[in-house]
């Protein structure tokens, strides 16, 4: 008999899953349910596994490898949740630039976790920005081949999850949900604002309910999938700054303003860059989705003489550039009066997705 429930929740970078993810587990939680969230990375230090986990939700990270590449470290991390942490609900974030989740997660698992866990149904969230402009057959300032992932994310979905519609009046709503149901017509299209928690409770309802998973595989060309990850440079910094006296929201957003002052002047398109300074148990976070316009930072860690800070980046340019571009700008905005400690650094190019299992049939 199957007592976990698995919840994936995919969707292209800046998307929200994270946000998403963290107001689920909240509502669930509030429901009596064990929730254990597992994040996913092509290296370690991750924005999204420290700030989960300094929200005392259970997180473990997969990191060095997607999950479909890595399928074995994912259920690795599976059972661990179900049995270190007895999850009843467990809900996976695959890396933002991952696609055919069908074909390498969802049918392997309903061919061979099947006794133990219940797979609900693929949930694939979308920046309705973005969205927006893939529909009208636009690429969204991506690659063309990394606008191809996006598209076949949503045409694997079960359910697509427009979110962000705190952003959109109810008539830009409805009009973007009508056409992306026309362009997807097989997966069901739900709207949701992982910022204000609307629409969250239908969806934990849909895919509690919903027993038919991992409806579709979709037609997926490799060589596109492997070159639109590749345009993709990625970097995982942390760093320790102290010796001065800091406003850390203001380092967070001039850190961010100054990253994204640079990547829209060289013409580099941001797939996310998040920055998460932590300082006495507060934090921090700032993201940028895209050009200066979609910098955002919330919470704060004050004003203090320590800070912790992470550093991810995916940004289309090559990962040297993208090193040299983010060191620049903390070493610009350090100057005199810091001690720097480099904690942890790894800045790649995504490799080509080698999955460990690909279903060719529905289960
Ligand atoms: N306005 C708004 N912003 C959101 C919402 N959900 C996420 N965001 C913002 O979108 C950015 C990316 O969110 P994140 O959860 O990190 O995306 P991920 O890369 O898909 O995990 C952050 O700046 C979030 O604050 C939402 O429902 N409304
Ligand atoms: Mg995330």
């Amino acid at each position: 008999m199957a007592t976990t429930k698995l919840m994936i929740v995919g969707g292209f970078l800046g998307a929200g899953k994270t946000t998403f993810l963290w107001q689920a587990a909240q509502t669930m939680i509030g429901q009596g349910r064990r929730v254990g969230l597992i994040t996913n990375d092509q290296a370690p230090e991750l924005v999204d596994s420290r700030l989960l986990s300094l929200n005392n939700l259970r997180v473990e990270e997969v990191s060095g490898s997607c999950f479909c590449c890595n399928f074995n470290g994912f259920t690795a991390a599976i059972r661990k949740m179900c049995e270190a942490a007895g999850a009843d609900v467990i809900i996976a974030e695959p890396v933002g630039s991952c696609t055919d989740l069908s074909a390498t997660i969802m049918q392997p698992l309903k061919q061979y976790w099947n006794r133990q866990l219940e797979t609900a149904p693929l949930s694939v969230l979308a920046d309705p920005v973005r969205l927006a402009a893939i529909l009208a057959g636009e690429t969204s300032g991506l690659h063309p081949d990394a606008a191809y992932i996006y598209r076949k994310q949503l045409e694997e979905a079960d359910l697509i999850v427009i979110n962000k519609v705190d952003l959109l009046s109810s008539e830009q709503i409805e009009t973007l949900k009508a056409a992306t149901a026309k362009t997807f017509p097989s997966a069901r299209v739900m709207t949701v604002s992982a910022r204000t928690g609307e629409g969250l409770s239908e969806w934990i309802e849909a895919v509690m309910q919903t027993q038919a998973a991992g409806q579709r595989i979709v037609e997926m060309d490799y060589d596109i999938y492997a070159n639109g990850e590749a345009v993709l440079g990625w970097l995982n910094g942390t760093v320790l700054l102290r010796g001065k006296r800091t406003d850390w929201d203001e380092l967070t957003r001039t850190l961010l303003n100054r990253l994204a002052a640079r990547f829209d002047a060289d013409g580099l398109p941001v797939g996310h860059v998040k920055v998460i300074a932590e300082s006495d148990g507060s934090y921090v976070v700032g993201n940028l989705t895209g050009t200066v316009d979609t910098l955002s930072v919330r919470h704060s860690a004050g004003t203090s003489d320590v800070a912790r800070i992470i550093v991810n980046a995916r940004v289309e340019t090559s990962p040297e550039n993208l090193d040299a571009i983010v060191r620049d700008a903390i070493n610009a905005l350090c100057g005199d009066g810091y001690e720097q400690e480099v904690v942890a650094w790894r800045y790649l190019q995504p490799g080509r997705p080698n999955p460990t299992h690909r279903f060719a049939q529905v289960v």
